[in-house]
């Protein structure tokens, strides 16, 4: 088992402390942030979490991200890690209130804004769209045959992507699991233009 990481990454520091309350043994593969403009950006580490993000824990050839996730027995960890992308590192900085007072405090235009937002939800979609096609067994949804955590997270975030002017179709994958989402009615009945406050 191998987890790169970095020293005072405190995303790292959480599953040092879950190996160790658990008495697992594991190969510290270190990743410096800083050094040579970041290690985490290299393409020999975006091949392992092509988030660029530490911690990654390799097991038995499986890579896990997202520390939280990572955390998790491995079948769910990896669809938590892909919920956690978009819920964690996506949706938070492009929502409403970051929108707001990035527009504000930094005397925006709605341009500019909309190019903030793009450039999260691409860095996270273009992510996910790698993880995806790095599962192993595939399937109709972001993990095998049935609507998941991650099914959940990513379809609302398509809603904003579109919203902010991204262009989905630049991630194939993650178009063709939306469109078998929207097949089921839990998906579909829960659209915000089926809602009775929407505009
Ligand atoms: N939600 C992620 C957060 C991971 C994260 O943000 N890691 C930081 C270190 S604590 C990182 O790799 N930063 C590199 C960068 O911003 O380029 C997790 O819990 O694993």
């Amino acid at each position: 088992m191998k987890l790169y990481t970095f020293f005072r990454s405190s995303a790292s520091y959480r599953v040092r402390i879950a190996l160790n309350l658990k008495g697992l043994k594991c190969e510290q593969v270190p990743i410096h942030l800083r050094r040579g403009g970041g290690e985490q950006l290299g393409s020999a580490y975006k091949a392992i979490n092509p988030q660029a993000l530490v911690p990654a824990l390799e097991d038995g050839g499986r890579i896990l991200t997202q520390s939280l996730a990572i955390i998790d027995p491995a079948d769910k960890a990896v669809v938590r890690s892909m919920a956690m992308l978009i819920a964690c590192e996506v949706h938070p900085i492009q929502n409403l209130r970051v929108l707001n007072y990035v527009k504000a405090t930094y005397n925006q235009t709605d341009e500019q804004v909309n190019r903030w937002a793009q450039h999260w939800i691409d860095l996270g979609l273009s992510a996910l769209e790698s993880m995806i096609l790095a599962q192993p067994k595939g399937g109709k949804f972001c993990f095998g045959d049935a609507p998941t955590l991650a099914d959940i997270c990513l379809v609302p975030q398509l809603g904003n992507a579109r919203r902010y002017g991204c262009d989905p179709m630049q991630y194939p994958a993650i178009v063709a699991i939306e469109n078998n989402c929207l097949a089921l009615p839990a998906f579909a009945d829960a659209a915000p233009e089926k809602q009775p406050d929407a505009e």
